[in-house]
């Protein structure tokens, strides 16, 4: 897959707000949040979209969902709530084209999402 904007910031090649990093994720606040908690968690081995995922993938994507959840629960908003999108090629609004997990929280997300 091409470069994007977010394997910059996996090399630390432009700046953003780090806030969960281990092995194979990082985390990092988004730059246009959509709610007071608005991080994304990729994958440092980049894919596309959740197209490219194989079965291979599974840990990885389990541990993008499980650094959500770590993270919900460090900033004290788990048991309130929160939610977890990936968005997925054009109809589902995805603008960055490196797998990423968005976590949203801290205000009461209303649902059927737009
Ligand atoms: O979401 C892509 C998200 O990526 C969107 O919410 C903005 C965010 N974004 C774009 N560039 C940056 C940088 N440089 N830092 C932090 N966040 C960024 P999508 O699901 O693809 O629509």
């Amino acid at each position: 897959m091409s470069d994007t904007i977010f394997s910059k910031i996996i090399r630390r090649e432009i700046p953003a707000d780090i806030v969960y990093e281990d092995d194979d994720v990082l985390g990092f606040r988004d730059v246009n949040p959509q709610a007071p908690i608005h991080v994304l968690f990729i994958p440092k081995r980049p894919m596309a979209t959740l197209n490219d995922a194989e079965p291979g993938d599974a840990t990885l994507l389990g541990k993008l969902l499980l650094a959500c959840a770590d993270y919900a629960r460090q900033e004290g908003v788990a048991e309130q709530g929160y939610r977890t999108v990936i968005n997925c090629n054009d109809d589902g609004g995805q603008t960055v084209f490196h797998l990423h997990v968005h976590l949203l929280a801290g205000r009461r997300l209303a649902w059927p999402p737009g």
